[in-house]
């Protein structure tokens, strides 16, 4: 039984397509908090996170955009996050991924105050590998993974508090990479799954090597899950739909996997555009997963020694 804390991230600074922002409500109608508590979970609602105050801030990079909103959210939800790591596993509802910049950060501290190892698994379709420099689109979504990554070019953003090492990271479902992620992300020790990767050895062998590092150290585990990672035909949820996505039953060994794991400790629910759905079937599909990953499952199997 896990004390599960839902907090929601109304974020929709961090992308142009407006929608991201009915995300958290869309995930309470679907049903997120009955699922969790028929799993045999208690749950909490904290509600809505709301940014107080935006100062001016500026960079030089002209083509980003809501800078100080996405800056406001960040320390917001960095402070969110930290105060419910203590209680519970915190599950974010986003909004879109720039609300990672602020989840993780307080995932980070709380980490470094509990002095033990941060892992962050990243689901997406993107490796979110920008900088506020190197960012063409300037929607900063594009942004938290380089962040927590302690990546340069984030100077109007508070400093990370404790940068996840390189080794700590893994992404999987990666297909759109752009120039400067790319080259970025080949400094770093990054794993980087790409579909390429998951087509050729599954996607368990991969993730349960990564999962036995992560029991190894007593690490924490941060998991990113965008809506994106999964292909377009299942979830059409989504501003930014890449073709050759993880199927129905990929997505759900993931969280079956990660949940005999026994090692999650928050969750972030991202880019869920609910106004680009058909019938509620993508926020379904999340809670859906959600569920898997806290322990539905057709059978026990006896549990694999990782
Ligand atoms: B998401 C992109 F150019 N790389 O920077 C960019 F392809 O959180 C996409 O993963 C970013 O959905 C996608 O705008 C961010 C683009
Ligand atoms: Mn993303
Ligand atoms: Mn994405
Ligand atoms: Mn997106």
């Amino acid at each position: 039984m896990t004390h599960c804390i839902l907090v929601g991230a109304p974020v929709d600074e961090g992308q142009r397509r407006a929608g991201c922002l009915m995300g958290p409500a869309a995930f309470r109608v679907a049903g997120l908090a009955r699922t969790l508590a028929e799993l045999g979970h208690t749950v909490e609602d904290r509600g809505d996170v709301a940014p107080t105050h935006t100062r001016d801030q500026t960079c030089a990079n002209p083509a980003v955009h809501h800078l100080p909103e996405v800056i406001a959210w960040t320390e917001a939800l960095s402070a969110a996050a930290s105060a419910a790591m203590p209680d519970g596993l915190p599950i974010f509802l986003g909004g879109d991924h720039s609300l990672s910049l602020g989840t993780v950060s307080g995932v980070a501290a709380h980490a470094k105050a509990a002095d033990r190892p941060l892992f962050v698994i990243w689901l997406d379709a993107h490796s979110d590998f920008h900088s506020v420099r190197t960012t063409t689109s300037g929607n900063l979504h594009g942004t938290p993974m380089a962040y927590a990554a302690g990546r340069a070019g984030f100077e109007p953003f508070p400093p990370f508090p404790a940068p996840v090492p390189g080794e700590n990271i893994c992404m999987f479902g990666i297909r759109s990479v752009d120039p400067a992620e790319h080259a970025s992300l080949e400094e770093t020790e990054i794993t980087v799954n790409d579909m390429r990767v998951l087509d050729e050895l599954g996607i368990a062998a991969p993730l349960r090597a990564f999962l036995d590092r992560v029991r190894a150290q007593n690490g924490l585990l941060h998991v990113s899950l965008d809506v994106d990672f999964l292909d377009p035909s299942i979830a059409p949820a989504v501003g930014t739909t890449v073709p050759g996505g993880a199927t129905f039953r990929e997505a759900h060994l993931v969280c079956e996997l990660l949940h005999e794991s026994r090692l999650v400790t928050s969750l972030d629910l991202v880019e869920l555009n609910p106004f680009l759905d058909e019938r509620g079937r993508t926020a379904k599909l999340m809670v859906d997963l959600v569920g898997s990953l806290m322990g539905r499952k057709v059978f026990d199997r006896p549990t694999r020694s990782f």
